[in-house]
């Protein structure tokens, strides 16, 4: 207990002497979720518990660096407005000593049972690792319970990051794992209680996997149906780059098939990356009471050039993505901006009908670093068309090469870099600009690209251009902070 209360005092100081660096910060978000200072890494225990909902992070408080992690706490009504929550978990036992890491949380007999990873390395390296229960009655404070299985047979310790949910009247588990022969994994637990659970196997990827080598090591599974179907949403990491896929240091994504909960088997199809843009990793779901499937997702990848983001400057480093609803289209899984965001818009929008004839154009109002943009009816002939944030990122789409592309200036060292996808046909667009971020959305989400970009921050300047002649309806939202 004693460490415990030491632990949250040494990070609240941090947050204090650490409050007004942050604050200042022009690349500080307005909207969305971040670190009150140092790191912010992946989602955990996200649910709706007693009409609230609860988002619980992997948390650095003491540098912009990984380590030995808390799990801090948001809380909203509406997932507009959020308020940041006492610390929920701080490292402080044998069994989570190097950090409570990622996991998940579920809602039992009128309490929150969160599951997560203890992580424990010695002088060496040696990585040991613990699935551990904490109980919450109000989901702010928790009562640690300690480890609740073992570690397999056939996996190494690198087995983290449980995923819970119920089924059927039992309880399941994801957990991201390597098999011994270094195949990435993810593994399937059962139980009747939440308390003992029986290892069931191998669930998808590992040594006989229908995706074949795919990777060395599957973190923060996420097993859930939508529309019929059962998604498997993981992030390998180990996946060489491949033409424009896998464009990352590590990858975020799903295959879409059918559990069998009796057998503990599930088929599926191909792997397909969740978004196409340079920062999404280590997303999580859950189910809403209008029973919609809702994702955060950390706008970050791990062990990419993460000191060199100029927010470090600041003494924070990363953030959640929006929320967004996910729909099954197609066998595809789309990704939506949840409605609810609505709410951030500062009065009506602007409207403009925009023809665009080899000309760069700006209009009047249609600028700001934290700004929503909605294109729809979207027609080009010949050429491109694209759309320039100040100095810091561009969006292209060529109906010629069916390549849209996300360029932005390289915050290592400025030269421009990109992300790309196919797209058959583009009818609509829709931008969430952050001061720092940007999220973009293709054809009401058929694909997406996320990055952190970094304007120069009195350039506030939105530019439209077309190489050849373009038309869309442009509708353009200021947004402000809840
Ligand atoms: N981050 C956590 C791990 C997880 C990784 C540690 C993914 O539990 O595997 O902060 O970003």
């Amino acid at each position: 207990m004693k460490r415990d209360q030491e632990l949250r005092l040494q990070a609240y100081e941090e947050v204090e002497k650490n409050r007004r660096l942050v604050e200042d910060d022009p690349y500080r978000l307005k909207y969305h979720l971040m670190p009150p200072a140092g790191l912010l890494n992946d989602p955990n225990g996200f649910i709706e518990f007693n009409g609230v909902y609860h988002l619980y992070y992997q948390w650095m408080p003491f540098k912009t660096g990984h380590g030995a992690k808390f799990w801090g706490h948001y809380s909203s009504e509406d997932l507009v407005h959020w308020k940041h929550e006492e610390i929920a978990l701080a490292p402080s036992e044998w069994y989570e000593k190097n950090g409570c890491y990622s996991g998940s949380a579920i809602e039992h007999e009128g309490k929150l049972y969160a599951f997560y990873t203890g992580n424990v390395k010695d002088d060496e390296g040696n990585r040991e690792t613990y699935q551990c229960l904490a109980v919450s009655e109000d989901a702010v404070r928790f009562d640690k319970k300690g480890p609740v299985m073992d570690l397999p047979q056939g996996l190494t310790p690198h087995f983290r990051d449980p995923k819970v949910w119920e089924q059927d009247g039992r309880y399941f588990m994801v957990v991201g794992a390597q098999t011994d022969a270094l195949n990435g994994a993810a593994a399937l637990l059962k139980s009747t209680d939440l308390m003992d659970w029986s290892y069931e196997g191998i669930l998808a990827g590992g040594d006989n996997g229908k995706l074949g080598y795919f990777g060395y090591m599957f973190e923060c599974p996420d097993l859930f149906s939508l529309d019929g179907q059962d998604i498997l949403v993981f992030s390998p990491q180990g996946l060489e780059p491949s033409g424009i896929l896998y464009q990352n240091v590590y990858q975020a994504g799903y295959v879409v098939g059918q559990f069998d909960p009796e057998a503990g088997e599930y088929q599926h199809g191909e792997f397909d990356e969740l978004d196409r843009g340079f920062d999404f990793y280590a997303p999580q779901t859950t189910l809403d009471h209008k029973g919609r499937r809702l994702l955060f997702a950390w706008m970050g990848v791990p062990d990419q050039n993460e000191q060199e983001h100029p927010t470090v400057e600041h003494k924070w480093l990363h953030c959640m993505t929006i929320p967004r609803e996910l729909k099954l289209v197609g066998g595809k899984v789309h990704q939506v901006p949840l409605e609810e965001l609505e709410e951030l818009r500062s009065g009506q929008a602007l409207e403009c009908s925009v023809n665009l004839i080899k000309e760069n154009c700006s209009f009047e109002g249609v600028e700001g670093n934290a700004v929503e943009l909605e294109l729809t009816n979207i027609s080009i002939e010949g050429g491109w068309m694209d759309i320039a944030f100040g100095d810091g990122c561009r969006v292209i789409y060529n109906p010629g090469t069916k390549l849209f592309t996300l360029e932005r200036k390289s915050y290592v060292d400025g030269t421009v870099e990109k992300r790309q996808c196919l797209i058959e046909e583009l009818s609509s667009l829709r931008i969430f600009l952050d001061t720092s971020s940007i999220e973009v959305f293709l054809n009401g989400g058929e694909e997406c690209f996320t990055s952190r970009i970094y304007p120069s921050p009195n350039d506030q300047s939105i530019t439209f251009s077309a190489s050849g002649s373009t038309s869309y309806t442009l509708y353009k939202w200021s947004l402000t902070s809840p």
